[in-house]
Protein backbone atom coordinates (compact mmCIF):
# COMPACT_ATOMS: atom_id res chain seq x y z
CA UNK A 1 0.00 0.00 0.00
CA UNK A 2 1.30 3.48 -1.07
CA UNK A 3 0.70 6.83 0.94
CA UNK A 4 -0.72 9.57 -1.55
CA UNK A 5 -1.39 13.45 -1.12
CA UNK A 6 -3.57 14.98 -3.34
CA UNK A 7 -3.58 18.64 -3.65
CA UNK A 8 -7.01 20.13 -4.17
CA UNK A 9 -8.22 17.24 -3.20
CA UNK A 10 -11.68 18.98 -2.01
CA UNK A 11 -12.27 20.39 -5.70
CA UNK A 12 -14.04 19.29 -8.72
CA UNK A 13 -11.74 17.27 -10.37
CA UNK A 14 -9.05 16.22 -7.00
CA UNK A 15 -12.47 15.18 -5.37
CA UNK A 16 -13.16 12.71 -8.27
CA UNK A 17 -10.07 11.53 -8.09
CA UNK A 18 -9.82 10.43 -4.14
CA UNK A 19 -13.37 8.72 -4.58
CA UNK A 20 -11.32 6.89 -7.96
CA UNK A 21 -8.44 6.49 -5.68
CA UNK A 22 -10.51 4.45 -2.73
CA UNK A 23 -12.52 2.78 -4.96
CA UNK A 24 -9.90 1.08 -7.49
CA UNK A 25 -6.57 1.12 -4.83
CA UNK A 26 -5.76 0.26 -1.85
CA UNK A 27 -3.76 3.09 -0.95
CA UNK A 28 -4.05 5.87 2.03
CA UNK A 29 -4.66 9.43 0.40
CA UNK A 30 -3.92 12.50 2.25
CA UNK A 31 -5.55 15.53 0.67
CA UNK A 32 -4.11 19.60 1.64
CA UNK A 33 -6.60 21.94 0.28
CA UNK A 34 -6.88 25.62 1.31
CA UNK A 35 -11.04 25.30 1.10
CA UNK A 36 -11.43 28.37 -1.20
CA UNK A 37 -14.85 29.29 -2.10
CA UNK A 38 -14.47 26.24 -4.62
CA UNK A 39 -13.53 23.64 -2.31
CA UNK A 40 -16.33 21.45 -0.42
CA UNK A 41 -15.75 19.07 2.11
CA UNK A 42 -19.12 17.47 1.53
CA UNK A 43 -17.36 16.49 -1.82
CA UNK A 44 -15.30 13.72 0.53
CA UNK A 45 -18.08 12.77 2.56
CA UNK A 46 -18.66 8.97 3.32
CA UNK A 47 -15.22 8.59 2.33
CA UNK A 48 -13.87 5.80 5.28
CA UNK A 49 -11.13 7.20 8.06
CA UNK A 50 -8.98 4.87 7.11
CA UNK A 51 -8.41 5.17 3.83
CA UNK A 52 -8.38 9.25 3.82
CA UNK A 53 -6.94 11.66 6.00
CA UNK A 54 -8.15 15.22 6.04
CA UNK A 55 -5.46 18.81 6.07
CA UNK A 56 -6.92 21.92 5.81
CA UNK A 57 -3.97 24.46 4.80
CA UNK A 58 -2.06 26.22 1.32
CA UNK A 59 0.17 24.60 -0.94
CA UNK A 60 2.11 27.62 -0.66
CA UNK A 61 3.33 27.19 3.06
CA UNK A 62 6.44 25.77 2.81
CA UNK A 63 6.45 24.29 6.81
CA UNK A 64 3.21 22.24 6.12
CA UNK A 65 3.95 21.46 2.39
CA UNK A 66 7.55 20.07 3.81
CA UNK A 67 5.96 17.68 6.99
CA UNK A 68 3.07 16.43 4.86
CA UNK A 69 5.75 15.80 1.49
CA UNK A 70 8.02 14.00 4.24
CA UNK A 71 5.45 11.67 4.62
CA UNK A 72 4.44 9.85 1.67
CA UNK A 73 5.38 7.83 -1.67
CA UNK A 74 3.71 10.07 -4.17
CA UNK A 75 2.15 13.88 -4.47
CA UNK A 76 -0.35 14.07 -7.45
CA UNK A 77 -0.92 18.08 -7.74
CA UNK A 78 -4.92 19.35 -8.36
CA UNK A 79 -4.94 22.52 -5.96
CA UNK A 80 -5.25 25.43 -8.61
CA UNK A 81 -7.48 28.35 -8.81
CA UNK A 82 -9.17 27.04 -12.03
CA UNK A 83 -11.62 29.57 -13.15
CA UNK A 84 -11.04 31.95 -16.36
CA UNK A 85 -13.60 34.45 -15.22
CA UNK A 86 -12.53 35.07 -12.13
CA UNK A 87 -9.01 34.79 -13.76
CA UNK A 88 -9.65 37.99 -15.69
CA UNK A 89 -10.82 40.01 -12.59
CA UNK A 90 -8.62 38.89 -9.89
CA UNK A 91 -5.63 37.51 -11.30
CA UNK A 92 -3.71 37.70 -7.92
CA UNK A 93 -5.07 34.40 -6.53
CA UNK A 94 -3.81 32.13 -9.55
CA UNK A 95 -0.78 33.21 -9.04
CA UNK A 96 -0.13 32.87 -5.71
CA UNK A 97 -1.61 29.40 -6.11
CA UNK A 98 -0.90 28.38 -9.69
CA UNK A 99 2.50 29.44 -9.53
CA UNK A 100 4.11 29.87 -5.98
CA UNK A 101 2.37 26.77 -4.91
CA UNK A 102 3.30 24.90 -7.45
CA UNK A 103 7.03 25.88 -6.62
CA UNK A 104 6.52 25.26 -2.80
CA UNK A 105 5.62 21.76 -3.88
CA UNK A 106 8.28 21.35 -6.00
CA UNK A 107 11.11 22.32 -3.66
CA UNK A 108 9.76 19.50 -1.03
CA UNK A 109 9.60 17.02 -3.75
CA UNK A 110 12.91 17.17 -4.30
CA UNK A 111 14.06 17.75 -0.77
CA UNK A 112 12.04 14.48 -0.18
CA UNK A 113 12.90 12.50 -3.07
CA UNK A 114 8.83 12.02 -4.21
CA UNK A 115 7.40 11.33 -7.37
CA UNK A 116 5.07 14.14 -8.48
CA UNK A 117 2.48 14.25 -10.81
CA UNK A 118 1.54 17.59 -11.86
CA UNK A 119 -1.86 18.09 -13.35
CA UNK A 120 -2.51 20.52 -15.69
CA UNK A 121 -4.59 21.94 -18.71
CA UNK A 122 -5.01 21.94 -22.65
CA UNK A 123 -5.67 25.61 -21.99
CA UNK A 124 -1.56 25.73 -21.92
CA UNK A 125 -1.28 25.70 -25.87
CA UNK A 126 -3.80 28.30 -26.06
CA UNK A 127 -6.71 27.83 -28.93
CA UNK A 128 -7.35 26.57 -32.35
CA UNK A 129 -9.27 27.61 -35.28
CA UNK A 130 -12.24 26.45 -35.84
CA UNK A 131 -11.50 24.41 -39.30
CA UNK A 132 -7.95 23.46 -38.09
CA UNK A 133 -7.50 19.95 -38.65
CA UNK A 134 -4.76 19.80 -36.33
CA UNK A 135 -5.39 19.06 -32.58
CA UNK A 136 -2.95 19.73 -29.58
CA UNK A 137 0.01 16.89 -29.30
CA UNK A 138 2.32 16.71 -26.52
CA UNK A 139 4.75 19.14 -29.02
CA UNK A 140 2.41 21.89 -29.39
CA UNK A 141 3.97 24.90 -28.60
CA UNK A 142 2.85 26.93 -25.27
CA UNK A 143 0.68 29.42 -26.31
CA UNK A 144 -1.80 31.44 -23.15
CA UNK A 145 -4.60 33.00 -23.54
CA UNK A 146 -5.85 34.34 -19.54
CA UNK A 147 -4.53 34.74 -16.18
CA UNK A 148 -5.72 31.38 -15.34
CA UNK A 149 -3.60 29.71 -18.34
CA UNK A 150 -0.66 31.61 -18.43
CA UNK A 151 -0.21 30.76 -14.40
CA UNK A 152 -0.83 26.78 -15.44
CA UNK A 153 1.70 27.23 -17.98
CA UNK A 154 4.12 29.23 -15.35
CA UNK A 155 3.84 26.15 -13.37
CA UNK A 156 4.04 23.22 -16.14
CA UNK A 157 7.57 24.89 -16.83
CA UNK A 158 8.86 24.83 -12.96
CA UNK A 159 8.24 21.05 -13.13
CA UNK A 160 10.03 20.70 -16.23
CA UNK A 161 12.85 22.76 -14.96
CA UNK A 162 12.85 20.75 -11.22
CA UNK A 163 12.53 17.57 -13.29
CA UNK A 164 15.94 18.25 -16.11
CA UNK A 165 17.80 20.56 -13.32
CA UNK A 166 17.61 18.38 -10.29
CA UNK A 167 15.92 15.33 -11.01
CA UNK A 168 12.67 15.44 -9.62
CA UNK A 169 10.60 12.11 -10.50
CA UNK A 170 7.69 14.40 -12.48
CA UNK A 171 5.34 13.63 -14.82
CA UNK A 172 2.43 16.03 -16.39
CA UNK A 173 -0.87 15.60 -17.60
CA UNK A 174 -2.74 18.41 -19.89
CA UNK A 175 -6.58 17.41 -19.90
CA UNK A 176 -9.12 19.01 -21.82
CA UNK A 177 -12.77 20.41 -20.11
CA UNK A 178 -13.83 18.42 -17.90
CA UNK A 179 -17.80 17.66 -16.50
CA UNK A 180 -19.49 15.47 -14.31
CA UNK A 181 -20.27 15.10 -10.19
CA UNK A 182 -19.08 17.86 -7.92
CA UNK A 183 -18.47 20.21 -10.17
CA UNK A 184 -18.70 24.05 -9.17
CA UNK A 185 -21.82 26.01 -10.83
CA UNK A 186 -19.52 28.72 -11.85
CA UNK A 187 -18.03 26.09 -14.84
CA UNK A 188 -20.64 26.17 -18.11
CA UNK A 189 -22.37 22.93 -18.14
CA UNK A 190 -22.93 22.34 -13.75
CA UNK A 191 -24.12 26.56 -14.34
CA UNK A 192 -26.56 25.44 -17.05
CA UNK A 193 -28.16 22.70 -15.64
CA UNK A 194 -28.61 24.49 -12.45
CA UNK A 195 -29.99 27.61 -13.98
CA UNK A 196 -32.86 25.05 -15.98
CA UNK A 197 -33.91 23.60 -12.11
CA UNK A 198 -33.96 27.05 -10.84
CA UNK A 199 -35.86 28.48 -14.07
CA UNK A 200 -33.08 30.67 -15.07
CA UNK A 201 -32.33 30.54 -18.78
CA UNK A 202 -28.91 29.39 -19.56
CA UNK A 203 -26.22 31.70 -20.64
CA UNK A 204 -24.31 31.43 -23.69
CA UNK A 205 -21.07 33.48 -24.34
CA UNK A 206 -21.36 35.59 -27.43
CA UNK A 207 -22.65 33.21 -30.21
CA UNK A 208 -21.74 29.83 -28.83
CA UNK A 209 -19.41 28.87 -31.44
CA UNK A 210 -16.46 28.18 -29.14
CA UNK A 211 -15.73 24.39 -29.09
CA UNK A 212 -14.65 22.63 -26.12
CA UNK A 213 -13.20 18.85 -25.25
CA UNK A 214 -15.18 17.41 -23.33
CA UNK A 215 -14.21 13.98 -20.87
CA UNK A 216 -15.89 13.29 -17.76
CA UNK A 217 -13.86 13.45 -14.78
CA UNK A 218 -14.07 9.95 -14.10
CA UNK A 219 -12.16 8.96 -17.06
CA UNK A 220 -9.37 12.03 -16.30
CA UNK A 221 -8.82 10.03 -12.93
CA UNK A 222 -8.17 6.56 -14.34
CA UNK A 223 -5.80 8.53 -16.74
CA UNK A 224 -3.90 10.21 -14.31
CA UNK A 225 -4.11 7.02 -11.97
CA UNK A 226 -2.30 5.00 -15.10
CA UNK A 227 -0.06 8.15 -15.97
CA UNK A 228 1.40 7.66 -11.51
CA UNK A 229 1.72 3.99 -11.79
CA UNK A 230 3.16 3.56 -15.73
CA UNK A 231 3.96 6.98 -17.05
CA UNK A 232 7.65 7.71 -17.71
CA UNK A 233 9.35 9.81 -15.47
CA UNK A 234 9.75 13.30 -17.38
CA UNK A 235 7.10 12.74 -19.69
CA UNK A 236 4.16 15.19 -20.81
CA UNK A 237 0.69 13.06 -21.50
CA UNK A 238 -2.12 14.74 -22.95
CA UNK A 239 -5.39 13.43 -21.69
CA UNK A 240 -8.94 13.03 -23.83
CA UNK A 241 -11.88 11.31 -25.08
CA UNK A 242 -12.37 12.78 -28.44
CA UNK A 243 -15.28 14.86 -27.07
CA UNK A 244 -15.57 18.50 -28.90
CA UNK A 245 -18.77 20.20 -29.04
CA UNK A 246 -19.80 23.89 -29.62
CA UNK A 247 -21.19 25.49 -26.52
CA UNK A 248 -24.44 26.61 -28.26
CA UNK A 249 -24.88 22.64 -29.27
CA UNK A 250 -24.17 21.64 -25.33
CA UNK A 251 -26.60 24.01 -23.99
CA UNK A 252 -29.25 22.87 -26.39
CA UNK A 253 -28.56 19.13 -25.61
CA UNK A 254 -29.24 20.17 -21.69
CA UNK A 255 -32.68 21.87 -22.58
CA UNK A 256 -33.59 19.12 -24.74
CA UNK A 257 -32.45 16.64 -22.24
CA UNK A 258 -34.20 18.25 -19.57
CA UNK A 259 -37.36 18.67 -21.42
CA UNK A 260 -37.16 22.73 -22.22
CA UNK A 261 -37.25 23.94 -25.66
CA UNK A 262 -33.36 23.67 -27.40
CA UNK A 263 -33.89 27.75 -27.63
CA UNK A 264 -34.89 28.12 -24.18
CA UNK A 265 -31.83 30.12 -23.64
CA UNK A 266 -30.04 33.68 -23.86
CA UNK A 267 -26.72 35.30 -25.32
CA UNK A 268 -25.00 37.05 -22.75
CA UNK A 269 -21.70 39.18 -22.80
CA UNK A 270 -18.71 37.35 -24.50
CA UNK A 271 -15.53 36.81 -22.40
CA UNK A 272 -12.78 38.59 -22.90
CA UNK A 273 -9.93 36.93 -24.97
CA UNK A 274 -12.58 34.03 -25.02
CA UNK A 275 -10.23 31.01 -26.77
CA UNK A 276 -12.11 29.79 -29.70
CA UNK A 277 -11.38 26.05 -29.96
CA UNK A 278 -9.95 23.12 -27.90
CA UNK A 279 -9.07 19.95 -29.19
CA UNK A 280 -6.77 16.59 -27.99
CA UNK A 281 -4.89 14.22 -29.72
CA UNK A 282 -4.43 11.71 -26.68
CA UNK A 283 -3.10 9.05 -28.87
CA UNK A 284 0.43 9.21 -26.81
CA UNK A 285 -1.42 8.11 -23.44
CA UNK A 286 -3.51 5.44 -25.49
CA UNK A 287 -0.47 3.93 -27.46
CA UNK A 288 1.76 3.77 -24.56
CA UNK A 289 -0.37 3.13 -21.52
CA UNK A 290 -2.84 1.51 -23.17
CA UNK A 291 -5.99 3.89 -21.82
CA UNK A 292 -9.40 4.06 -23.00
CA UNK A 293 -11.90 6.09 -21.53
CA UNK A 294 -15.20 4.77 -20.42
CA UNK A 295 -17.58 7.46 -21.30
CA UNK A 296 -17.08 7.07 -24.61
CA UNK A 297 -20.39 8.55 -25.38
CA UNK A 298 -20.82 12.78 -24.41
CA UNK A 299 -24.03 12.46 -24.02
CA UNK A 300 -24.37 9.19 -21.28
CA UNK A 301 -22.03 11.08 -19.39
CA UNK A 302 -24.09 14.25 -19.50
CA UNK A 303 -27.12 12.89 -18.67
CA UNK A 304 -25.64 10.90 -15.97
CA UNK A 305 -24.58 14.17 -14.44
CA UNK A 306 -27.77 15.80 -14.85
CA UNK A 307 -29.47 13.03 -12.57
CA UNK A 308 -26.62 13.85 -10.38
CA UNK A 309 -27.21 17.62 -10.25
CA UNK A 310 -30.67 16.98 -9.84
CA UNK A 311 -30.29 14.58 -6.56
CA UNK A 312 -27.75 16.65 -5.41
CA UNK A 313 -29.35 20.47 -4.56
CA UNK A 314 -27.93 20.36 -1.20
CA UNK A 315 -24.52 19.94 -3.01
CA UNK A 316 -24.51 22.73 -4.99
CA UNK A 317 -27.61 25.41 -3.56
CA UNK A 318 -25.13 26.77 -1.34
CA UNK A 319 -23.15 28.38 -3.90
CA UNK A 320 -25.99 29.20 -6.73
CA UNK A 321 -26.89 32.63 -5.86
CA UNK A 322 -23.73 34.15 -4.93
CA UNK A 323 -22.13 33.00 -8.27
CA UNK A 324 -25.06 34.10 -10.29
CA UNK A 325 -25.04 37.49 -8.47
CA UNK A 326 -21.17 37.55 -9.55
CA UNK A 327 -22.40 36.99 -13.06
CA UNK A 328 -25.06 39.56 -13.15
CA UNK A 329 -22.68 42.37 -12.30
CA UNK A 330 -20.36 41.52 -15.61
CA UNK A 331 -23.69 41.27 -17.74
CA UNK A 332 -23.05 37.39 -17.93
P1 LIG B 1 -11.56 23.48 -8.57
O1 LIG B 1 -11.49 24.97 -8.61
O2 LIG B 1 -12.88 22.81 -8.57
O3 LIG B 1 -10.77 22.95 -7.28
C1 LIG B 1 -9.55 23.50 -6.85
C2 LIG B 1 -9.29 23.03 -5.42
O4 LIG B 1 -8.01 23.53 -5.01
C3 LIG B 1 -10.32 23.54 -4.40
O5 LIG B 1 -10.71 22.49 -3.53
C4 LIG B 1 -9.57 24.63 -3.65
O6 LIG B 1 -10.01 24.80 -2.31
C5 LIG B 1 -8.15 24.11 -3.72
N1 LIG B 1 -7.14 25.17 -3.58
C6 LIG B 1 -7.12 26.37 -4.23
N2 LIG B 1 -6.05 27.08 -3.83
C7 LIG B 1 -5.38 26.32 -2.93
C8 LIG B 1 -4.19 26.50 -2.17
N3 LIG B 1 -3.47 27.63 -2.26
N4 LIG B 1 -3.78 25.51 -1.35
C9 LIG B 1 -4.50 24.37 -1.24
N5 LIG B 1 -5.65 24.14 -1.92
C10 LIG B 1 -6.08 25.11 -2.76
O7 LIG B 1 -10.66 23.01 -9.79
P2 LIG B 1 -10.80 21.73 -10.74
O8 LIG B 1 -11.69 22.07 -11.88
O9 LIG B 1 -11.09 20.54 -9.92
O10 LIG B 1 -9.31 21.63 -11.31
C11 LIG B 1 -8.33 20.87 -10.61
C12 LIG B 1 -7.05 20.86 -11.42
O11 LIG B 1 -7.29 20.29 -12.70
C13 LIG B 1 -6.48 22.25 -11.66
O12 LIG B 1 -5.07 22.18 -11.54
C14 LIG B 1 -6.88 22.56 -13.09
O13 LIG B 1 -5.96 23.44 -13.70
C15 LIG B 1 -6.83 21.19 -13.71
N6 LIG B 1 -7.71 20.99 -14.88
C16 LIG B 1 -9.05 21.29 -14.79
C17 LIG B 1 -9.88 21.05 -15.89
C18 LIG B 1 -11.37 21.33 -15.84
O14 LIG B 1 -12.05 21.13 -16.83
N7 LIG B 1 -11.93 21.74 -14.72
C19 LIG B 1 -9.33 20.52 -17.06
C20 LIG B 1 -7.95 20.25 -17.12
C21 LIG B 1 -7.16 20.47 -16.01
O1 LIG C 1 -22.20 30.63 -18.42
C1 LIG C 1 -21.33 30.32 -19.24
N1 LIG C 1 -21.62 30.40 -20.56
C2 LIG C 1 -20.71 30.07 -21.54
O2 LIG C 1 -21.02 30.16 -22.73
C3 LIG C 1 -20.01 29.85 -18.84
C4 LIG C 1 -19.66 29.75 -17.37
C5 LIG C 1 -19.11 29.51 -19.83
N2 LIG C 1 -19.45 29.62 -21.13
C6 LIG C 1 -18.48 29.17 -22.16
C7 LIG C 1 -17.05 29.63 -22.00
C8 LIG C 1 -16.26 28.48 -22.58
O3 LIG C 1 -16.19 28.59 -23.99
O4 LIG C 1 -18.42 27.74 -22.03
C9 LIG C 1 -17.10 27.25 -22.25
C10 LIG C 1 -16.63 26.51 -21.01
O5 LIG C 1 -16.45 27.47 -19.98
P1 LIG C 1 -15.86 27.07 -18.54
O6 LIG C 1 -16.69 26.01 -17.92
O7 LIG C 1 -15.63 28.32 -17.78
O8 LIG C 1 -14.49 26.35 -18.93
P2 LIG C 1 -13.17 26.83 -19.73
O9 LIG C 1 -12.96 28.28 -19.63
O10 LIG C 1 -13.20 26.19 -21.08
O11 LIG C 1 -12.04 26.13 -18.80
C11 LIG C 1 -12.27 24.81 -18.24
O12 LIG C 1 -11.57 23.82 -18.94
C12 LIG C 1 -10.16 23.81 -18.85
C13 LIG C 1 -11.87 24.79 -16.77
O13 LIG C 1 -12.57 25.80 -16.06
C14 LIG C 1 -10.37 24.96 -16.62
O14 LIG C 1 -10.00 24.84 -15.25
C15 LIG C 1 -9.69 23.89 -17.41
O15 LIG C 1 -8.30 24.07 -17.39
Amino acid sequence: MGRILVTGGAGFIGSNFVHYLVDHTDHHVTVLDKLTYAGNLASLSGLPESRMTFVHGDIADPELVDELVASVDAVVHYAAESHNDNSLHFPQPFVHTNVIGTFTLLEAVRKHRVRLHHVSTDEVYGDLALDDPARFTESTPYNPSSPYSSTKAGSDMLVRAWARSYGVEATISNCSNNYGPYQHVEKFIPRQITNVLWGIRPKLYGDGRNVRDWIHAEDHSSAVLLILEKGRVGETYLIGADGEKDNKTVVELILTMMGQDSDAYENVADRMGHDLRYAIDSTKLRNELGWRPRYGDFEEGLSATIDWYREHEDWWAPAKEVTEAFYAQLGQ
